[in-house]
């Protein structure tokens, strides 16, 4: 697998979205004066970017969102943004039912819920805009703190099937959204693996999304939970901190550090690794720790390879329940460009 492929990052700047298809374009800001290769950090926000979005019908009864007409994926792309920015996007249905695009964890007025019980939805055919904002975090002037839109967040249908989107979101109506805080830094890869009812990401039970890594890779996971169940989220050989960014801030930051993470229905979350490190190159399994969903197919593969490409000890051909495949997952960012 091409790793250009594995990621498309969209650069959105006026309107336009360029495909560069490239993942390793260096999104932030580096210290200009620093000796040390710094890690690439987000950028401020304060932007207003422009993106559009489609909702389409797929093969086999799935539903996505794409950024490109024909180019809908499950999950739908990545939309990073930088705290402060503004996204306006055009929302394209092009489904024979209403639909709509609905947001967890930014700002947005009550015209941008994407929901029917405030006329924001899109009957078949039409277009709508929604606008999501973010801030910076600060201190509220009654001395109070309030928290920034920084977070690993997700979009979804709330329309097709009832008034929740039960039906959409069931079908594949749902992407990443990640707001960054001018610091973080930035990854070299993203991957978004979503536990939705039975399903990793829609797919058949023992066909999971298998995805690559190189060793020493700064891979960043955003894990979302849609549908019925509570599952428990476990990655072999690597662990996070159980906060905002899944990073330790210092020697004295008390976040947990864990490997397992229980989640239920619309929660979002996610972290940084460093692929293999500590435990080198191999095919690390992911999967729900629920033994009976596990055992009914919810894991997958994260397959670090060492430096020259190879997967020790893998056979693709010798896996049975687990099939190599690494889907394409779009990707939009907000950044300068
Ligand atoms: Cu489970």
């Amino acid at each position: 697998m091409d790793r250009r492929s594995f990621n498309r990052r969209f650069l959105v700047g006026g309107g336009v979205a360029v495909a560069s298809g490239v993942t390793s374009l260096s999104l932030g800001s580096v210290e200009a004066n620093s000796t040390e290769p710094p890690s690439r950090t987000a950028p401020a926000g304060g932007v207003i970017r422009h993106l559009k979005l489609y909702a389409e019908n797929l093969a086999d009864g799935r539903m996505g969102y794409g950024l490109e007409k024909g180019k809908a994926s499950v999950p739908g792309p990545l939309i990073e943004i930088n705290e402060g920015d503004t996204v306006h996007i055009e929302f394209e249905n092009t489904m024979d039912v209403a639909a709509g695009l609905h947001v967890h964890g930014v700002d947005y007025d009550i015209a941008s819920d994407g929901t029917r019980m405030n006329n924001s939805i899109v009957e078949p055919g039409g277009t709508r805009t929604y606008t999501w904002r973010t801030h910076a975090p600060g201190r509220r002037e009654d001395g109070t703190w309030q928290p920034g839109s920084a977070g690993y967040w997700h979009y979804h249908d709330h329309v097709v099937g009832t008034d929740h989107g039960t039906g959409g979101i069931r079908k594949g109506l749902y992407g990443p959204v990640v707001v960054r805080r001018k610091g973080d830094i930035l990854p070299d890869k993203t991957i978004t693996i979503v536990f939705n009812d039975m399903t990793i990401n829609n797919r058949a039970a023992h066909d999971s999304p298998n995805f690559e890594a190189t060793v020493g890779d700064r891979l960043e996971v955003v894990m979302i939970t849609h549908g019925e169940f509570y599952h428990t989220f476990h990655i072999h050989g690597h662990r996070w901190a159980d906060n905002r960014t899944g990073l330790l801030t210092g020697p004295d930051d008390p976040s947990r550090v864990i490997d397992t993470k229980i989640v239920g229905p619309a929660d979002s979350f996610g972290f940084q690794v460093i692929a293999g490190e500590h435990v080198g190159a191999g095919a690390w399994m992911y999967h729900c720790h629920v033994q009976s969903h596990s055992d009914m197919g919810m894991a997958g593969l994260l397959l670090v390879a060492k430096a020259d490409g190879t997967v020790p000890g893998h056979d693709p051909h010798a896996m049975h329940d687990l099939k190599a495949d690494t889907p394409m997952n779009d990707k939009v960012t907000t950044d300068r460009t």
